[in-house]
């Protein structure tokens, strides 16, 4: 498999609660390699344009005013098959659902404060990188 890099963010109720280091290490042990990393303040106008695609969902309002609610950690994760692998390491949506061991599983509060953010695919992937990061913020 390919070597990718996939978007992920460390969301508020997780910096809020100081795990940003414990996320970070759960990355690390399963290979993922963080090569640019952030700490930024959204406006809930910049949440809803990173979640566009959920602009129709009944949770927009909330989902956007929560990660507007407090700094963020955005990252970029580098590793063979990342986006698959991040997406296993943070687990299921919903908490509830999450396999043992896993991000959600050990941090996340509810469906809408779960904790962490990750791309899906190789296309969102590179448009959400985009998003957050500039090309001299990413070494090659
Ligand atoms: P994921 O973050 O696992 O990719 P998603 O893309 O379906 O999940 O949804 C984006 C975020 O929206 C999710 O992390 C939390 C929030 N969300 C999703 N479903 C929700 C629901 N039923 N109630 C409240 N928030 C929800
Ligand atoms: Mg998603």
């Amino acid at each position: 498999m390919a070597t990718e890099r996939t978007l992920s963010i460390i969301k508020p109720d997780a910096t809020k609660r100081n795990l940003t280091g414990k996320i970070n290490a759960k990355f690390e042990d399963a290979g993922l390699r963080i090569v640019a990393q952030k700490r930024i303040q959204l406006t809930q106008d910049q949440a809803g344009q990173f979640y566009a695609v959920h602009k129709e969902r009944p949770f927009f309002g909330e989902l956007t005013e929560f990660m507007a609610s407090g700094p963020v950690v955005v990252q970029v994760l580098e590793g063979e098959g990342a986006i698959a692998k991040n997406r296993e390491v943070m687990g299921a949506t919903n908490p509830a659902d999450a396999a043992p061991g896993t991000i959600r599983a050990e941090f996340a509060e509810s469906v809408g404060e779960n904790s962490v953010h990750g791309s899906d695919a190789p296309e969102t992937a590179k448009e959400e990188i985009s998003f957050f990061f500039s090309g001299l913020e990413l070494v090659g």
